[in-house]
């Protein structure tokens, strides 16, 4: 198998589940974590409960890894002081026992949130400034600025793939654009793992869908090329159904209704 040891963060989320028997092949042994409870190891699998937040932790989670696939931490709109933990502190951990343990690769789970408040009807590539739509996108800049650092200084590769809404099928208008099917995650990766050279590179992570609001020019090295497309669900969002305004988030903004979670300024 390509790799010994495959560590997962966020084992026990939603994509932790769908991903554990869909990277089993690509090592020997994948270990996966979570600060809640997992389902039990399966064959070729180390089940290893750790709070990100907990540096000392963290650094042996890290032991005899080879590359990671960073799942773990809060994935929706919270405080501060919550993503402050889980997300940038746990973050940093993961860089910093990567290069203690010699870890060459780094798959970080960013969010379309980094740039929620771009407008579904603007068309941006990677090299677009980010504009993070609440502190849980923040944090996601955060990490995505982590993984630029460590490149440069430490040499440690990164794949950020800021994924859109992963989900079985699009839940609602907005997600016609954001979706990304579970096969073209794992496909997004297994070009993320297995590309032999990635530096630092930003992947927007969408199946193929009809509305397009990303371009993965800078990501081409990758070879990315999504199978599934939101458009067979397209009969669940008819042109004609009945949706709130355009000016409404979920209809304007690429974040959707995060752009109004969170805190509220001068109201
Ligand atoms: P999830 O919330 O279901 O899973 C996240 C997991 O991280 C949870 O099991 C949670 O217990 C764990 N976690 C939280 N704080 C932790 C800590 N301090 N230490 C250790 N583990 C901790 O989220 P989901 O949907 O599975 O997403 C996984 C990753 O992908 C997240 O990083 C999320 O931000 C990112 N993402 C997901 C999208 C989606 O469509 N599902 C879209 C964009 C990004
Ligand atoms: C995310 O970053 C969240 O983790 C997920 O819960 C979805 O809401 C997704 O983005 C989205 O924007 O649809």
């Amino acid at each position: 198998k390509p790799f010994n040891r495959l560590l997962l963060t966020g084992a026990a989320g939603n994509l932790g589940k769908v991903l554990r028997p869909r990277i089993a092949a690509w090592a020997e042994i994948v270990r996966v974590s979570d600060v809640a409870a997992m389902a039990p190891a399966q064959a070729g699998e180390e089940v290893v409960r750790c709070d990100l937040s907990d540096k000392a932790a963290v650094n042996q989670l890290m032991r005899g890894v080879d590359a990671v696939l960073h799942f773990g931490g809060i994935s929706t709109e919270n405080t501060f002081e919550a993503v402050l933990r889980a997300n940038i502190q746990g973050t940093y951990n993961i860089y910093e026992a990567a290069h203690l343990h010699g870890v060459r690769r780094v798959v970080f789970a960013s969010s379309n949130h980094a740039v929620g408040f771009y407008e579904q009807n603007q068309f941006i590539d990677a090299h677009a400034p980010t504009r993070p739509d609440g502190m849980y996108g923040l944090s996601k800049v955060f990490g995505e600025q982590l993984g630029r650092y460590y490149y440069d200084r430490a040499g440690i590769e990164t794949v950020c793939l800021r994924i859109g809404s992963s989900y079985p099928e699009p839940a609602n208008r907005r997600m016609m654009g954001s979706w990304l099917s579970y096969d073209d995650l794992q496909e997004a990766l297994r070009c993320s793992l297995f590309t032999p050279r990635v530096g630092f590179t930003v992947l927007f992570g969408t199946s193929d869908n009809p509305v397009r609001w990303w371009d993965n020019r800078h990501a081409s090295h990758l070879g990315f090329r999504p199978k599934d497309s939101s458009a067979r669900f397209a009969h669940l969002f008819p042109d004609s159904g009945a949706y709130p305004s355009p000016n409404d988030p979920l209809m304007r903004y690429v974040g959707g209704t995060f752009v109004n979670d969170g805190p509220r300024y001068g109201e």
